[in-house]
Parts: structure tokens; C-alpha cells; sequence
């Protein structure tokens, strides 16, 4: 294990570039960071992020990450420490390549690590993985989930019990080649292409009772603006890209995500589960880096935003997480953080 330790204040690099946050690690690279508060400490299950040399694409070749680490902390500004290897990509007996943003959840005893990777045949499914500890080390399952597909992984538990897996991200998390229902290796790298039509949408499904399966066949996220309608595929600044995630507050469904090719962290907010959701706005600003990936937690009364940037490497497939105060207006809305400072 290893410890960092981490204040909240605003920093500068070398360029004199300010940032409202400091990395909450700095000897290894970290993304994607999913925290969860598990007996009463803070457990982020974030991507590590390697230099693999491979070429920056569209699909995004370039983010070839082979394991996970867990993290944790205590409080928000107080030490991290790194866990080391949670699982690495060689003993999950299904994937190839490519262990992209994690999340984990906990029932009866048992942590779940749910992870998208490339299988074999170069197509990104979701799998999970169990452990005993928070920490893991994580046994993965012989095969990804039935009927899974493309990224980035958020379980959320509501009160009753019931869990939702969100997950799906469009380019290289290749949500749009499954748009049929089948995925068609030919089809596009980025959308539909078709930017009158509504945006392709996230999907969830509730787990099974042993949390390892669906429980029932894969729904629509449905994100819609103020009048009802679908948000369109062409409205990049609001639709969505990847990096779903869930939180309740006030007895409202929050689901928030990434626009990727704009940059933005947005939501949109629901009365179920299942949506469908209003678009309200921007949680964050654009971070440095073309990726941006949060989670959204609340601890000791207070409610945080973890994300990542490219503070420590300034190259977009070497990012660091952090993590900043949300805070809400009285009607329930979030303000808009600015990641570079104001
Ligand atoms: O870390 C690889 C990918 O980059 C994630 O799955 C996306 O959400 C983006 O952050």
C-alpha cells in the first residue's frame, strides 16, 4: 500500500495554469474515478491509466489500460492509499484488452467489481468481479454479463434494494455499431451520423438478486429537454456520450454524463430509475484533457464530485483523478464548477 497526501486547495503547473483541484495521486496515472463511502471510508475504483504506446484514435486505442487499483481514504483531504492491483486484464478469462472505467457496488457481504473490456474478438463487453474486501483482490466471472455491451459501468442502489446497472458510451466505447440490437463490426466509429434524429441513448438495466446478471432486457436512458423531446443527436453540447452515473437527492433520479466531443459534464434529472430524464445543465466546465469522467458521492453530510484531468501529464491518456465539493442550489440544481479555477 501506499499513501499520498491531498489538500483541496487550488493549483498552478509549470505554464501558471491554475486548477481548483490538486491530483489525489501522483506516482501512478488515474482515471474514470467511481468513489463509493463503504463503512463509513471513501473506496474510489478508478481506471489506470498507462503509457502502452499505442497510437491516439478516434476509437480510443490509446487508453490500453491492464489492470485496476482501488484507492480509499479516510476523509476528503486526508491521506490516499493505494491498494495495488485489484485484478489485471491476463486473470479475467474472457477479456483482451483495453480495462476501461470501473465501478463497484456491495451486497450481503460481497464487493462487486463491474469493468468494460475489449473481449477477444475486439468488442467491448462488461464484466464483474467479487472479492470479500473492498479492495478486492477481485475474482472475475469465467464470462462477461449476459447481454452486455459497450462501456463505462455505474451501479446505483436505491433504498428498496433494487440495483441499476448504466452503462454505454458512443465512438470508441461503440455504443453506436449495437444500434440494431446486434453489433455490426462495419458499422460507423462514431455515431449514426444522422443528426436530426434523437441521440443515442445510455442504457440500464436492475441487476439479479446475486448482482452478477440482468435481471430483465436492457432499457433506454431517455434524456429529453424542457418541452419533452428527445435531446438530438446533433445537439453535442447537451446529448449524451459516456461516463453515466446515478445519485439520488431529495427523492429525484439524477443522471449524470459526459457530452465527450464537447466536453461537458451535464445532467438531467428524473422521478424513476428509469427516467426519462429533463436536461438541466452543466455540473462541469471542460477539464484539460479531451476525456471527462466524474462520480458523485455524498459523505458526512456533504456531497463531492470526483473527476479527472491531465494535470500531472498534460497528454490526454495519462490523467489524474481529484475530487471538489458539489454544491446545490435551494430548487435541488447543481452549480457549475469551473475544473481551471475562476
Ligand atoms: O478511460 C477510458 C475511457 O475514457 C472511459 O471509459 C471513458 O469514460 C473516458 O473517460
Amino acid at each position: 500500500n501506499k499513501e499520498n497526501n491531498t489538500t483541496e486547495t487550488a493549483t498552478g503547473d509549470s505554464t501558471g495554469k491554475r486548477f481548483l483541484s490538486q491530483p489525489l495521486v501522483s506516482d501512478i496515472y488515474t482515471a474514470d474515478p467511481s468513489a463509493h463511502v463503504f463503512n463509513g471510508r471513501i473506496y474510489i475504483y478508478p481506471s489506470h491509466d498507462i503509457e502502452a504506446g499505442v497510437a491516439e484514435d478516434d476509437k480510443g486505442s490509446h487508453f490500453a489500460m491492464r489492470d485496476y487499483h482501488v484507492l480509499s481514504m479516510d476523509s476528503i483531504n486526508g491521506k490516499v492509499t493505494d491498494h495495488g492491483v485489484a485484478i489485471d486484464v491476463k486473470d479475467v478469462p474472457w477479456a483482451g484488452r483495453q480495462m476501461w472505467a470501473p465501478d463497484a457496488a456491495f451486497k450481503n457481504g460481497t464487493y462487486y467489481l463491474y469493468f468494460p473490456a475489449k473481449d477477444k474478438q475486439d468488442v467491448f463487453r462488461i464484466g464483474v468481479a467479487t472479492s470479500k474486501s473492498p479492495t478486492g483482490p477481485f475474482k472475475a466471472e469465467a464470462n462477461p454479463i449476459p447481454g452486455s455491451f459497450s462501456i463505462d459501468p455505474a451501479v446505483f442502489t436505491d433504498a428498496d434494494g433494487n440495483a441499476y446497472m448504466y452503462f454505454g458510451g458512443i465512438w470508441g466505447g461503440q455504443l453506436q455499431k449495437w444500434a440494431t440490437g446486434k453489433y455490426d463490426a462495419n458499422g460507423s466509429e462514431t455515431d449514426l451520423k444522422n443528426d436530426k434524429q434523437p441521440a443515442l441513448s445510455a442504457k440500464v438495466a436492475r441487476l439479479s438478486k446475486d448482482m452478477l446478471r440482468f435481471d430483465e432486457p436492457v432499457k433506454d436512458v431517455q434524456i429529453v429537454d424542457k418541452d419533452g423531446k428527445p435531446l438530438l443527436a446533433g445537439d453535442h453540447d447537451r446529448r449524451f456520450f459516456e461516463g453515466g452515473w446515478m445519485h439520488k437527492y431529495n427523492g429525484k433520479y439524477y443522471f449524470s454524463y459526459s457530452t465527450g466531443d464537447t466536453h461537458y459534464l451535464a445532467y438531467a434529472v428524473g422521478d424513476s430509475p428509469y427516467g426519462p430524464f429533463t436536461y438541466q445543465g452543466v455540473i462541469m466546465n471542460p477539464v484539460q484533457g479531451w476525456t471527462t469522467h466524474h462520480s458523485i458521492v455524498e459523505f458526512k453530510g456533504k456531497w463531492y464530485i470526483f473527476y479527472h484531468d491531465t494535470e500531472l501529464s498534460n497528454k490526454t491518456h495519462l490523467r489524474n483523478i481529484k475530487v471538489t465539493e458539489l454544491k446545490r442550489n435551494p430548487d435541488g440544481t447543481i452549480e457549475t464548477i469551473e475544473p481551471m479555477g475562476k
